[in-house]
């Protein structure tokens, strides 16, 4: 053999070494997808949103997403409360053509967009914890889920596989189906990450890209924490917002009245400002106790279990991280955690969501993929709800549909600039007038950067019949008030 011939061959032998250890497969296939949410988990309860309870370190596991990957500034939701946020974020669209724009609303199997789209594009899909969307996540080819709320202890899921005890459960008014069901022990944000593990671990196909949505039902009220965290922040004054004391500038006649006429009725209250529902009541504070100590003590409670909520989760997701490093997926899985809308802890004075304003309309949104995203990297370019699942069809190698409204800001992710063109306003709609004793008039609005406008119309949108719908005249929620706008006032 000459000399020619042999350095060839040997040639043609470190190319064939090369091409069989390179990691082909991985790098052409798409990568999975985890999209962690957690139920009302607001970027003030978080370490890397820098509010003022980031020095109580509440989430040192998910901010481990911002540190090696990056986190989003100005995510917004496009209506703050649970089933429409998910509506949006299963369909890519806003709830006015979805239908979804009440706690009524529903998806149908044809209408999991998210779920169907993907698993077209070749991934296997799983959708475990709370869903609540009537209909069961039938696009998903694994679901175990919560009827409804769910739980917190011992809940009971209902599951794809044909597992456990037949039940007929009530979805909706109208809507009674039978699942197989099983009661799980435990805390539910230790229940949902036992069964995504379990999947993982069993039922994912390895020949497969995989996505699962992984949905934990806290920190939603009323914040029944697991045991364990019983003495978390026992002795810790958990620090109060300004506004919580000082609100002149909050408002406006349509949600304050004329001279103030409404505020003992409008938006739930921490303290004893809004008769009809505030946190005291819910935290069992003594009525007798007069303003400033009953808000103080409500308010130490409420942030105390709410918080100790956030800590069952953000433990749970570190054992999803510790999965993922073990099997060596780290590299090749997009991570996103997202709560499913913002929330007020006090500020203003509120409590709960629904309101366009600023704590309860921002979501948070921490992603890590680093093939794309630079680490510690951040972006302040307006997104909401509806632009998620088309960055995670783009992110699985589709484009988006037509029928989605949303916009893919896979390219935000990875170089942190908006495209040229990108949307500089978000659009809000929340629609359930004078509800559930929160009392939030329904209102839209538009924020850009600089400016938000906020319109309350003061009606709800359609005539009820149902006695549990009939907010707009329940004399015990005071909702039959009608707002300045709506008479004309204004
Ligand atoms: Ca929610």
């Amino acid at each position: 053999m000459n000399f020619q011939l042999t350095t060839k061959l040997l040639l043609f032998f470190v190319l064939l070494l090369a091409a069989c250890n390179s990691p082909k497969e991985d790098a052409d296939r798409p990568p999975n997808i985890i999209y962690i949410m957690a139920d009302d988990h607001t970027t003030q309860g978080f370490g890397a949103y820098g509010s003022r309870l980031a020095s109580l370190d509440p989430t040192p596991n998910i901010d481990r997403l911002a540190k090696e990957g990056m986190l989003l500034e100005n995510v917004f939701c496009t209506n703050s409360i649970c089933t429409p946020s998910r509506a949006s974020i299963m369909t890519g669209q806003y709830g006015h053509v979805n239908g979804v724009h009440d706690l009524s609303g529903f998806l149908k199997k044809e209408n999991q967009h998210l779920a169907l789209e993907l698993k077209e594009l070749g991934y296997q899909t799983a959708m475990v914890g709370k869903w609540h969307l009537k209909y069961a996540p039938d696009a998903f080819d694994y679901y175990n889920v919560l009827p409804g709320q769910g739980l917190y202890f011992d809940p009971v899921l209902y599951n794809s596989e044909g597992i456990g005890e037949k039940k007929e459960i009530k979805f909706n008014e109208g809507l009674n189906r039978e699942v197989s069901a099983q009661t799980y022990e435990g805390h539910s944000s230790d229940v949902i990450t036992d069964i995504a593990l379990n999947w993982l671990k069993t039922k994912r196909k390895k020949d497969q890209p995989f996505f699962l949505m992984h949905h934990f039902k806290a920190p939603h009220d009323f914040f029944e924490f697991a045991p364990r965290y019983t003495d978390y922040l026992e002795d810790v004054e958990i620090p109060e917002p300004a506004s919580l004391w000082y609100n002149a500038n909050n408002g406006s006649i349509g949600t304050r009245g004329v001279n103030d006429a409404l505020t003992d009725t409008i938006g739930s209250s921490i303290g004893h400002r809004n008769i009809i529902r505030n946190m005291g009541m819910h935290m069992k504070i003594d009525p007798n106790i007069p303003d400033p100590e009953y808000k103080k003590l409500a308010y130490q409670e409420y942030l105390k279990r709410y918080l100790r909520c956030v800590k069952g989760v953000d433990d749970n997701v570190k054992r999803i991280f510790d999965y993922l490093k073990a099997e060596g997926l780290e590299d090749n899985t997009v991570v996103i955690y997202t709560g499913d809308q913002g929330f007020m802890l006090g500020e203003h004075d509120y409590i709960d969501k629904r309101w366009m304003y600023e704590e309860s309309m921002r979501m948070p949104f921490l992603i890590r993929y680093p093939k794309l995203i630079k680490a510690g990297s951040r972006a302040d370019a307006i997104i909401n709800n509806t632009d998620f699942a088309p960055t995670m069809i783009e992110l699985a190698g589709g484009k988006t549909p037509d029928y989605m409204q949303g916009s893919s800001f896979k390219s935000i992710l990875e170089t942190a600039e908006e495209p040229e063109g990108w949307q500089q306003e978000t659009y809000y709609r929340y629609w359930m007038h004078m509800a559930h004793k929160h009392n939030n008039p329904a209102h839209f609005g538009i924020r850009t950067k600089k400016y938000k406008l906020i319109f309350f119309y003061g009606r709800d949108y359609k005539e009820r019949t149902g006695k549990a719908q009939k907010w707009a005249n329940n004399p015990a929620s005071m909702s039959s008030f009608e707002t300045p706008a709506s008479l004309g006032v204004l």
